[in-house]
């Protein structure tokens, strides 16, 4: 039999683009059609399982998938004993408390005796517990948004991005407990194959992410003003520097970290550097 793992991916949903994308920028092939529960890729050994979000921890626990990217919230929520293998960077969104908009708040103890719909019953029961809150928990699966306004309950536990539905429902957060964002999940128990091609994807994955923080850049430079733009700009062994045509200048070529390009600018600008290109970078191995 042909040696492949499997990975869970959400059908549909929030994560479901951004864990595509990053499966395709590590140059994995494969055909998504719609409706599909399931697709092989033709260039890498890895079966994906297209499944609910909710069910993704379970399957990985279970070894029904080998490994799965899930939102942490999900993950903690449903209680899995699965191991996280990596960080993703993506669907990033905090879980929190809300009540509505007019009410005075003095801290988490006005919770005490409230009840709280949340389609998070675990995370937030151990939070109550953690601060000795005792609360009666709606659990609901949907819309958690409107229950304060239909009275089903005085305040919601619920995931917040942007914070637009909580005011448009007359909202306001007053406590954040869990920040989360997605992950890559694997089962304990990989036999040694399985963790070899993993070890392959995840050497992929972190390609994609180093080269997405940073990026190439080209700048000319007065020859004089070379020992200063090296200090600023290190790059990885060293810049590149290349005669420009005119006599006396000199085209820096170099890798940074997007953030430290911004920390760097006015002062590479001050030393005499112009015509300075940022270019993405697709893939970086160090
Ligand atoms: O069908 P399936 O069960 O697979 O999907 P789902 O409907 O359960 O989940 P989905 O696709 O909505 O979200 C998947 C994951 O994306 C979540 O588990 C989170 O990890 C992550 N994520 C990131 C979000 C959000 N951002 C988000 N904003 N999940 C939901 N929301 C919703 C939230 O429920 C609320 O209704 O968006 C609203 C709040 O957004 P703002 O911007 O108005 O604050
Ligand atoms: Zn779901």
């Amino acid at each position: 039999m042909e040696q492949i793992i499997r990975i869970a991916v959400q059908k549909s949903g929030r994560l479901s683009d951004d864990s595509l994308s990053l499966i395709k920028e590590c140059g994995i092939k494969f055909y998504n059609g719609t409706g599909k529960l399931k697709s092989t890729s033709t260039n890498f050994p890895v079966e994906f399982l297209f499944l609910r979000d909710d069910d993704i921890p379970g399957y990985v626990a279970d070894g029904v998938a080998d490994l799965g990217i899930v939102g942490q919230n999900e993950l903690v929520e449903k209680d899995k004993d699965v191991l996280t293998l990596k960080k993703l960077g993506f669907s990033k969104c905090r879980l929190s408390l809300a009540i509505p908009k007019g009410q005075e708040y003095p801290g988490v103890e006005y919770f005490q005796g409230k009840s709280i719909a949340t389609s998070y019953p675990k995370i937030l029961g151990d939070f109550l517990e953690s601060k000795n809150i005792q609360a009666e928990i709606h659990e609901i699966s949907g819309s958690v948004e409107i229950a304060p306004s239909i009275g089903l309950a005085e305040g919601i536990f619920d995931i917040v991005s942007s914070g637009s539905t909580l005011m448009m429902n007359g909202l306001k957060e007053v406590e954040e407990v869990f920040k989360s964002e997605a992950v890559l999940i694997g089962n304990k128990n990989l036999a040694d194959w399985k963790k070899a091609i993993l070890e392959k994807l995840l050497f992929r994955i972190n390609a994609v992410q180093t080269g997405k923080s940073n990026k190439y850049v080209l700048m000319n430079v007065p020859n004089s003003s070379i020992p200063k733009v090296i200090e600023l700009i290190p790059g990885m062994r060293s810049p590149t520097i290349l005669p420009l045509a005119q006599e006396g200048w000199s085209s820096v070529h170099s890798v940074l970290n997007e953030d430290q390009f911004w920390e760097n600018i006015e002062e590479l600008r001050a030393a005499g550097a112009e015509g300075i290109l940022v270019v993405p970078i697709e893939k970086m191995v160090l």
